[in-house]
């Protein structure tokens, strides 16, 4: 797991250069919005998404270069998300990553239109030549971000999320809901590898397989951290799901059930790997280190 915890954090640092180089602040009157856009994406995440894209684009033998980049795009597509779930109209979060949100640091309309620029920006850097040389490359990445976080997949959890505080989900509405609101942007994350790496239709298969399984168990460690993690190192505030009386994998298994149920998924998604020999090896310590975390 050091080894692992090492080739996340060096991934991070990664990722986290090219969206420097992204996301340039400047003297125009407007650089505001830059300022608030840089805040939100050069913070300490775990980096996660970005780090299944490279993983997984390199099962493939895809540049360095272009992983990258696809993973810095599918991070903003991320941070955009929780700049807006932060906002007083969702969630009214003031802590994220250990430090004000975004509309705390900044202001309110400041968040919105940040969010709004980094959802963009997503999709401007997945369709910019230096992405990958095939058009068709880029445009099936634009095509599935698209799929993965409008209505159908994260934006459309979200509301369901919203929904859901006035009825009674049952398990597998609370699967459906968490698989779109958090399982698609993981999903996507393992997809990008394979589109760039012009995937076979197998392998596409097996690593969405281990994708969903993935999605699911970081969601449950998700609610167990919400439960039982401490605010200073999970970096945002907790036990908040039982307080708004949402219908979580928690509230309804329980913690041990809930526990269980994680570490089931992992060892099914690590399943799904088999074909991909050693070169795997660090999309399974991933999901390993997902349902173990403590932030
Ligand atoms: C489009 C407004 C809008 C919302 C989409 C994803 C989402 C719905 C909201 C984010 C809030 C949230 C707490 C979702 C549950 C799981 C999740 C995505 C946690 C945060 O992801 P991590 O743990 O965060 O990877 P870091 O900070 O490490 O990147």
């Amino acid at each position: 797991m050091t080894d692992f915890k090492q080739s996340l954090a060096a991934n991070a640092q990664a990722v986290g250069e090219i969206l420097n180089e992204l996301l340039t602040s400047g003297d125009a009157p407007e650089h505001r919005l830059i300022d608030a856009m840089r805040y939100t994406t050069l913070s300490s995440g775990k980096r996660v998404r970005p780090f299944l894209v490279t993983a997984s684009a390199a099962l493939f033998n895809v540049a360095h270069q272009s992983s990258l980049r696809a993973a810095a795009a599918i991070e903003m597509m991320h941070c955009y998300s929780l700049v807006h779930d932060d906002l007083p109209a969702m969630d009214d979060d003031v802590l994220r990553r250990g430090r004000p949100t975004c509309h705390i640091k900044f202001d309110e309309a400041t968040a919105i239109l940040a969010g709004d620029a980094l959802l963009t920006k997503a999709f401007e850097v997945l369709a910019a030549p230096s992405t990958h040389a095939d058009p068709q490359v880029r445009a099936d990445l634009v095509l599935a971000l698209a799929r993965a976080a409008g209505h159908a997949g994260m934006v459309g959890g979200q509301m369901l999320d919203l929904v859901a505080e006035n009825i009674e989900l049952d398990m597998p509405e609370i699967t459906r809901l968490q698989r779109m609101k958090t399982g698609k942007l993981i999903f996507v994350s393992c997809e990008a590898g394979a589109i760039l790496g012009k995937a076979s239709a197998d392998k596409r298969q097996n690593l969405k397989h281990y994708a969903y399984d993935i999605g699911l168990a970081f969601q449950i460690a998700d609610d167990l951290l919400d439960v039982e993690g401490r605010e200073e190192q999970v970096g945002k505030k907790t036990g908040k799901d039982a307080v708004a009386g949402k219908a979580t994998f928690v509230s309804f298994l329980g913690v041990e059930q809930a526990r269980k149920q994680a570490t089931m998924l992992t060892k099914q998604a690590i399943g799904h790997l088999d074909m991909f020999g050693d070169k795997a090896e660090p999309l399974r310590d991933l999901a390993h280190f997902i349902v173990n975390r403590s932030s």
